[in-house]
């Protein structure tokens, strides 16, 4: 073991209350809403095939043409409560917001700069309203901060000269102060989900991003904190030089999920985020980002995945300009949470189901009850059955569709530990059936014909 001052501070997951509580929630909604949310991605006409908040570094428009879009940002649609509904609607139990992405521009007001929505034409804590709507709603809120500041003129990138090594510094000052600002105005936020740490400068301070850790949770106890923030001694990220996992959770898979087999993963706490196009995270009106968009299957089989895994899922939305919610997420929230409602029991509160392997036609999880295991099918073969090879001395005593879509299954006992079940008279949709699951006791294993069967 190497020894470390800023490395990380545990050796296993956490088990308090508030880190249970970011594991039942497993479906979570990213936002991202800046002045870049105006442009959608577009710029003097031109359709820019690129995430819409790298705008101003790809179109490469002059930082001052940039900040004063905040004196257009008057947002006359935004209504905080109408956010949070959809949330609700979607079935997300939590909400990330961008306080501050890497434009710098801050949505609530900051007295550590003039680049917030203060000053902007909305003249409003934006951020506060968002804090309240959701609470109100019953999810949790976490905060998004870019510590990479493309406004700020202290930023560096890297640290070359005495005089970088000083402007940094005072950067450093100026992100930590605007931090605990945002833990002292928000106290009830249950997170920080940190990005923009990439950069050899930041990498070069572990110290400041394990202070800042300490720092952050003393002002707000239980808070839970993203391993992205994080650098050790030699500038490690996520894991230390020890190989640990630094912060409480994992939190760099981003457009991409962990290999379904792979059970190291569920070692410990882990987010996945995703966007609904390709790539972009904020409103992208371009043709580009409109052919990329995933289907609410595509979404569903993504949290299914994460949650098989004993991962949260983080779905990006990325409102328009105006502050109103762009219509194909309205939809694609809604057909979620239409599944949600009736399959949420697979989902949340539930993980890893040990013991039983990977089915390849889509994911089992299961919660604290041993009794029961969910079998989510996210995509049936062409023949219409799939088989479940159940884990050694365990039979199966019953099969129930969690929603009408999945009654007309037929359960058949193929050979001993070896079910199918044909799914032709269903409808084509992921569904989910919960598994009631006993220890073996004869080699006959299906008991009771299902009284949803139609044949
Ligand atoms: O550059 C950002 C990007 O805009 C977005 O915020 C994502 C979300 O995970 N994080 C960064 C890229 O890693």
């Amino acid at each position: 073991m190497i020894e470390l001052k800023y490395g990380a501070e545990m050796a296993s997951p956490r088990q308090d209350q508030a880190m249970q509580k970011f594991r039942e929630n497993r479906f979570g909604q990213f936002i991202h809403w800046g002045l870049y949310s105006m442009q959608a991605g577009i710029w003097q006409g031109k359709d820019y095939e690129f995430a819409a908040e790298f705008l101003p570094k790809i179109a490469q428009i002059p930082e001052a043409q940039w900040a004063r879009l905040a004196e257009q940002f008057s947002i006359e649609a935004f209504d905080a409560a109408e956010w949070a509904s959809l949330a609700v609607e979607a079935g997300a139990k939590y909400i990330t917001i961008t306080a501050k992405h890497h434009e710098g521009f801050c949505l609530w007001p900051s007295e550590f700069t003039d680049f917030h929505v203060g000053n902007a034409a909305v003249g409003r804590d934006v951020l506060g309203e968002l804090v309240r709507a959701y609470e109100h709603r019953g999810l949790d809120v976490y905060l998004y901060y870019s510590v990479l500041d493309w406004h700020h003129p202290d930023w560096r990138y890297r640290l070359e000269s005495t005089e970088d090594e000083h402007a940094f510094g005072r950067y450093l000052d100026f992100a930590l102060n605007q931090l605990c600002e945002l833990a002292k105005r928000y106290p009830s936020v249950k997170g920080f989900w940190f990005d923009g740490t990439w950069d050899e400068s930041v990498k070069a301070n572990g110290a400041w991003t394990w202070r800042v850790e300490r720092q952050l949770k003393e002002l707000i106890p239980g808070l839970i904190v993203s391993s992205r923030l994080r650098a050790d001694d030699f500038g490690a990220r996520h894991r230390d030089s020890n190989g640990l996992l630094m912060g409480d959770y994992e939190s760099g898979y981003e457009r991409r999920l962990p290999d379904p087999w792979d059970r190291a993963v569920t070692e410990q706490d882990w987010e996945a985020c995703m966007t609904i196009p390709q790539a972009s995270w904020g409103h992208h009106a371009g043709v580009w980002a409109e052919r990329t968009v995933k289907n609410s299957a595509e979404l569903i089989d993504m949290l299914a995945h994460c949650v098989s895994l004993g991962g949260n899922f983080l779905l990006n939305f990325g409102p328009t300009g105006d502050g109103s919610l762009a219509p194909g997420e309205r939809v694609l929230a809604r057909e979620i949470g239409s599944w949600l409602s009736a399959n949420g029991e697979a989902i949340f509160g539930k993980g890893l189901a040990r013991n039983w392997a990977y089915p390849g036609w889509g994911y089992f999880s299961q919660g604290a009850d041993p009794a029961t295991v969910y079998a989510i099918v996210s995509k049936i073969p062409v023949s219409g059955r799939i088989r479940l090879n159940l884990p050694a001395g365990l039979a199966l005593r019953s099969c129930t569709p969690l929603s009408a879509a999945g009654a007309g299954v037929v359960v058949q006992e193929l050979e001993k530990s070896i079910v199918q079940l044909d799914l032709s008279g269903c409808r084509p949709e992921t569904l989910v059936f919960a598994l009631g699951v006993a220890a073996a006791a004869s080699d006959r294993i299906w008991t009771e014909p299902n009284p949803d069967v139609v044949n």
